[in-house]
């Protein structure tokens, strides 16, 4: 398919400063590992290294959290909730006056096209923080139950995807309610990481609560054994999910998992079906298809499966594949050579299992992490690609022909992250929605986000919500909890 050759319209990395090497933010301060070996950051869509990061030992992690402890009990667990909403609203500003600065580096070290940095990741960083400086001094009416009171020091493990916003969706609910944190971003994006715990020094945000600490799985399971945690945030694979469930069972800590996904999207024939092809596009080829609740199995109703597959494909071809700073780019580069692999691996496993292959066919770059959008047609329920997560801009089709046979073949994974529906009639939606067991529910769009919005799963998608007044109480006691 032709389509017009659009000039390059690259943003400027002239705005951010990258560091040769970073230690760690323990204290309020960057100080170096107590002998970790330093591990390098690389940009995805170059294979250029950015930058050499600290990997945090047992003896760092513990440094860090007894920071955490002492900044608790000295500082922000007495401070009213008026004086957190302030530094959290601090935050917040600086975020949005360094907006670009953050939006190039997350493209740089993750690989995501910079319009998505720009327009969805920061801004919504920026929107955690101002919602929740807005419930600091509002706990007692938020309906937590009886006198709410932080947990303590607040361990967090985040993945790569997105590195920023999870971090916001994170760090802001913790501080807001009075916690502190000892935070580990993924090994392969830690940057923003340490940008953001710049910002905290520029906040005056007081030394220790927040502490950042960089390495690879060994220092999230340092921070998921270590005692004096009370609590575990996690957002990550289930398969890591559970082996942090099974290393703090019997312990006192708290926990919360926001894990995998593999959700339907659902097209009745009434669908108007160009904005369902656009919610579809939304769903697994934003980010790369790098997105926990991306719409990776399509389920559309049998009778209009073939002008669905024709359109769908017409549209792909005219998706940008490329460089991710590249304004004009819709999808970028894949976040490590090793989760290429991955996807690569779940490729042939569907190609061998019988299903029918077909991808956009567009140029990719030399060098870098790159794959082409793709889709999966005669795919049945018990395939792998229809069960298990791909994590990249891969997307299985199915056919039903009934609302109950549509609700049985969405319910049917291990998982039960999100679903979306497409049709225009409202109490089909309304039906569909309380049949589905899926945290988050889209009708007749996708991936829409807000912090007001609780988010989370069911069955091995895992447990807790984040966001909205229910993510506030994952991080208080209340009554007569100790
Ligand atoms: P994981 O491999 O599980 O990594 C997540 C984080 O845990 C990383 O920081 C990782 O460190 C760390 N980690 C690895 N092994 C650990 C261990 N034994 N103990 C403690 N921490 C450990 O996941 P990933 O591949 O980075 O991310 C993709 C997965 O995250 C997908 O399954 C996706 O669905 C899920 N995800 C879920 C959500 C929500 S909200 N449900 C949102 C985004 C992503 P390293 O970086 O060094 O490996």
């Amino acid at each position: 398919m032709v389509t017009f050759e659009y000039a390059p319209a690259p943003e400027s990395r002239s705005v951010v400063d990258i560091a040769s090497s970073y230690g760690l933010f323990i204290g309020g301060e960057f100080v170096e590992s107590d002998g970790g070996t330093p591990f390098k950051t690389v940009n995805p869509a170059t294979e250029e290294v950015l930058s050499e990061v600290a990997d945090a030992t047992e003896q760092d992690v513990d440094a860090a959290v007894r920071a955490a402890r002492t900044a608790y009990s000295r500082v922000w667990s007495r401070m009213s909730g008026t004086d957190r909403g302030k530094y959290l609203y601090r935050i917040a500003r600086i975020l949005q006056e360094r907006a670009r600065e953050f939006a190039v580096l997350e493209t740089l070290d993750n690989g995501k096209p910079i319009r998505e940095s720009r327009d969805v990741d920061i801004p919504l960083v920026a929107a955690h923080f101002f919602y929740h400086g807005g419930w600091a001094d509002k706990l007692d009416h938020a309906a937590l139950g009886d006198n709410p009171r932080p947990l303590g020091v607040v361990g967090q493990v985040i993945p790569w995807n997105f590195p920023l916003l999870m971090l916001a969706w994170k760090v802001a609910p913790a501080l807001a309610c009075g916690n502190t944190v000892v935070l580990k971003p993924a090994e392969t994006t830690p940057l923003t990481a340490l940008l953001f715990a710049e910002v905290c020094q520029q906040a005056e945000l007081p030394p220790g609560v927040v502490n950042i600490v960089t390495g690879a799985g060994a220092t999230g399971q340092a921070i998921v054994d270590h005692p004096g945690i009370d609590k575990l945030a996690f957002t990550g694979s289930t398969a890591v999910g559970k082996m942090i469930a099974r290393s703090i069972a019997g312990t006192r800590k708290k926990a919360t998992l926001e894990l995998g996904g593999k959700a339907a999207n659902i097209v009745f024939d009434d669908a108007p079906i160009d904005q369902a092809v656009e919610g579809i596009v939304d769903g697994i080829f934003f980010n790369q298809g790098h997105v926990c609740c991306a719409g990776s199995r399509i389920l559309v109703q049998e009778n209009i499966a073939e002008e669905l597959d024709h359109r769908l494909k017409r549209r792909l071809q005219t998706l940008r594949v490329g460089d991710p700073m590249d304004k004009n780019t819709d999808v970028g580069a894949i976040n490590s050579r090793t989760q290429l692999e991955r996807i690569e691996e779940m490729v042939k496993v569907g190609e061998s299992e019988g299903a029918t292959r077909w991808d956009s066919g567009c140029d990719l770059p030399a060098n870098g992490f790159w794959f082409r959008p793709t889709v999966f047609s005669n795919v049945s329920q018990s395939h792998r690609i229809a069960q298990e997560e791909i994590f990249g801009p891969v997307v299985s089709v199915l056919t039903f022909r009934t609302p109950g046979e549509a609700v049985a073949k969405a319910n049917n994974t291990p998982y039960g992250l999100s679903a979306g529906i497409w049709t225009e009639k409202g109490s089909r939606i309304l039906w569909m929605a309380d049949q589905l067991r899926a945290g988050v529910v889209w009708a007749n769009t996708f991936n829409k986000f807000d912090p007001t919005s609780p988010f989370g799963g069911y069955k091995e998608s895992g447990y807790g919500r984040e966001g909205g007044r229910h993510g506030l109480e994952a991080y208080v006691r209340t009554g007569a909890d100790d």
